[in-house]
């Protein structure tokens, strides 16, 4: 198999691409009505970073693992950096966990009770301390804080806290971390959120400091909503920190990036090739947010990383002389021609070529399900309690 000619010239920009994976994609996971459990599931942290490296090898897309504290929390993360590092994958962002907690119920760096917000506070500052063990470069805030019914808190002095809170973890994030903070337009509060939306994450990042970026995850917007406009934007203003890459139909659907709208995909990709936050010189770290509560997990890994590829080949290929050009003449139809063609370009060929000759399986996904791991796993795996969404 060969590379065509177009693709070899986009080739060496696919070359670096990574995409962190979540440790939380191997364990068991549901909707509120049922968790399946499924043969195979790891039972220690150890094990998922086990699968992780597995993606990473089938595929070399994935050289990273996101943690998250505390359902990963370990004695002595120095070891578990050097036993990752063993498998050829690096201990990646690490995500806090402010959603499990009684003393969370009515919030938690937003909570009325000072001993709330510096309970949540510590458990922040604790996950820093992970991160300074690990390596990792980026905190990773989701709240789930926001109230149900109108009337039920302040709306303004539930962000003036929150602002308080955040700017106590800022000050102990070291000089080559950052803070991601990612927003979310309801669940599980479904009156308001703290931080629903890009705006308003942007704007409590931008008051901490130049470590401090927004985490835009694909599932957290509104049907209809425009994401690539957001990313468009939030790179213009220097403050694209991450992704949380999944697919959404109805809200925060956290299926297989790709799956449900390729397209969209191709877009945000586009926008961030065009925004120069593509490549060896972007910080922005791109990740899977996902839970695979019905289907095989690291087959799901394996098509999540390969969809992520597959539609930045396709968005590398758009000729962005020609389409400037038919833009700055008005040529509305030439202008869109232009980018679907690229969008409509079948890449699968020139990629599996691509692959072979970087001494990667041509298919992943095949040779994945023929190495017999997941039937190893699974035998193996027998015993213990399977880690999950816990
Ligand atoms: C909850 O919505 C969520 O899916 C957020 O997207 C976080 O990134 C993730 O959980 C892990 O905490
Ligand atoms: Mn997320
Ligand atoms: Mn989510």
């Amino acid at each position: 198999m060969t590379v065509s000619a177009r693709f070899s010239e986009i080739a060496p920009l696919l070359e670096g691409q990574a995409i962190e994976v979540p440790s939380w994609a191997y364990g068991n996971s549901g909707t509120r009505f049922k968790v399946f459990g499924s043969p195979g599931t790891p039972r220690t942290v150890h094990e998922k970073i086990a699968d992780a490296a597995t993606v990473h090898r089938f595929t070399g897309l994935a050289p990273s693992v996101s943690l998250h504290i505390p359902w990963d929390l370990v004695d002595d993360f120095g070891a578990l950096r050097t036993y990752a590092e063993g498998l050829g994958v690096a201990l990646g962002t690490i995500n806090s966990n402010t959603f499990q907690d009684d003393d969370y119920k009515l919030g938690a760096l937003t909570h009325t009770d000072k001993a709330v917000r510096q309970k949540a506070i510590d458990h922040h500052l604790a996950c820093v301390d992970v991160m300074d063990a690990t390596g990792s470069r980026d905190l990773k805030i989701w709240l789930a804080e926001g109230t149900n019914y109108p009337g039920q808190g302040d709306l303004r002095g539930r962000q003036d806290r929150l602002a308080e809170s955040l700017a106590t973890i800022y000050e102990r994030i070291g000089d080559d971390q950052r803070l991601v903070l990612e927003y979310k337009f309801f669940e599980p509060a479904f009156y308001h959120t703290d931080v629903p939306d890009w705006g308003t994450s942007y704007a409590h990042v931008s008051a901490l400091g130049e470590k401090a970026f927004v985490c835009l995850d694909t599932g957290h917007h509104a049907p209809g909503t425009n994401i690539e406009f957001i990313v468009a934007q939030l790179i213009r203003l220097g403050k694209l920190g991450s992704f949380d890459f999944n697919s959404r139909f109805y809200a925060d659907d956290d299926l297989i990036v790709g799956a449900a709208d390729p397209y969209q995909l191709f877009r945000i990709l586009y926008e961030c090739i065009r925004g120069g936050a593509f490549g060896p010189d972007s910080d922005v770290a791109y990740m899977l947010d996902q839970c695979h509560n019905i289907e095989k997990k690291i087959p799901g890994q394996i098509r999540s990383v390969l969809n992520v590829q597959e539609m930045t080949a396709r968005a590398l290929l758009v000729d962005r002389d020609a389409l400037t050009q038919a833009q700055e003449d008005g040529d509305v139809l030439l202008a869109n021609e232009i980018f679907m063609d690229a969008f409509y370009t079948d890449v699968r060929a020139d990629l599996a070529a691509w692959r072979e000759g970087r001494g990667l399986p041509a298919n992943p996904m095949r040779a994945f399900l023929d190495s017999g791991y997941q039937e190893q796993i699974e035998a193996d795996r027998v015993g213990g309690t399977q880690a999950g969404w816990n």
